[in-house]
């Protein structure tokens, strides 16, 4: 399509000048010409046939999360004055959806929206331009997790107690709220508690709020742990004393450890001593285990050894045998 726009200054409308066209190879050009008179300048304006386009954006971006509302928006070239506009779903028309805008919370992964442009420019030529959108990656939401883990494993009343939330889903900056008794603790927001306050029967829990971008709820409650006060003033043994060692690394009774055997908040101490009253190896709360080896990790020999356990002033006496 050819086609001349020329328009003149209407003081100056009968001083035309003459424009001859031979062959031109441009969609468009300007001419300005002024007239012999020192009037007005005159624009010429010819033009050629238009090539309509249209691009997508898409807001928010893929990927996304279920659910989530996405507006995509045409953006036409050679559109004209009014571009009519017709959106598609993977290939399938969507009915009513011919704005300029389309907006969608029902997309699956992987979809592909597209647009069929028709221009109402005069020199557009096709009338239809089509665009599609990237393949829109659609995540499923996630549900954020918390637990605790504590050390030491036996919450004495007096000793500092470290609880430590282990997350999933958290995000890049969770917060914490930790709470005893299901009262919040002024302060304590981190992914640690550190306390000596505790009293028997307390319930530590921690509230966990992700800032994860795609999730079912941004809030989890740990389940609570049950602060258990061992009685610390006897001897409270977790069963027997062992009488027996085996230090053959078979697994089975290679290893005598009064952390694990002895319920006490106490501190204490464990003396192995030689048929000759000879101190062989100590342990203490918190201290290493007797493997059968002496003070300085020599092997023991196979024998009777007699053994004291000494707690609040209190004594425990008896043997040990090793049995290699
Ligand atoms: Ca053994």
């Amino acid at each position: 399509m050819l086609f001349i726009i020329a328009r003149y200054n209407a003081s100056t409308s009968n001083k035309k000048s003459v424009l001859f066209i031979d062959a031109f190879d441009i969609d468009s050009l300007f001419i300005h010409q002024r007239s012999n008179d020192n009037s007005a300048p005159v624009t010429v304006q010819v033009g050629g046939t238009l090539i309509p386009a249209v691009t997508i954006t898409a807001a928010p971006n893929t990927p996304i999360c279920l659910g989530t509302n996405v507006t995509f928006t045409a953006n036409p070239t050679n559109g004209g004055t009014n571009p009519t506009y017709q959106w598609q779903v993977n290939g399938v028309d969507v009915v009513g959806a011919t704005n300029v805008t389309f907006t969608s919370n029902s997309l699956t992964n992987n979809a592909i929206v597209t647009v069929t442009m028709t221009s109402n420019n005069p020199c557009a030529n096709p009338l239809l331009a089509n665009a599609a959108s990237d393949p829109i990656v659609v995540q499923d939401p996630s549900t954020p997790t918390v637990s605790i883990n504590f050390t030491p494993a036996s919450i004495c009343s007096d000793n500092t107690t470290i609880f430590t939330a282990n997350t999933t889903h958290e995000g890049t900056a969770p917060t914490y709220q930790w709470q005893v008794n299901g009262t919040n603790v002024a302060g304590e927001t981190h992914s640690t508690y550190t306390t000596n306050a505790l009293t028997e029967n307390d319930i530590v829990t921690v509230v966990l709020t992700s800032n994860e971008s795609c999730l079912t709820t941004p809030n989890a409650n740990s389940t609570g742990v049950s602060v258990t006060i061992p009685s610390i003033n006897n001897f409270d043994f977790k069963g027997d004393f062992p009488n027996v060692i085996t230090p053959n690394n078979d697994g089975v009774n290679d290893i005598i450890d009064l952390d694990q055997l002895l319920s006490s908040c106490l501190e204490y101490r464990l003396l192995i001593l030689n048929r000759w009253g000879n101190l062989v190896y100590e342990q203490q709360k918190g201290g290493k285990p007797f493997v059968g080896k002496d003070i300085n990790g020599k092997d023991l020999i196979e024998g009777v050894y007699f053994y004291k356990l000494i707690i609040n002033q209190s004594e425990r006496v008896g043997f040990i045998t090793i049995i290699r």
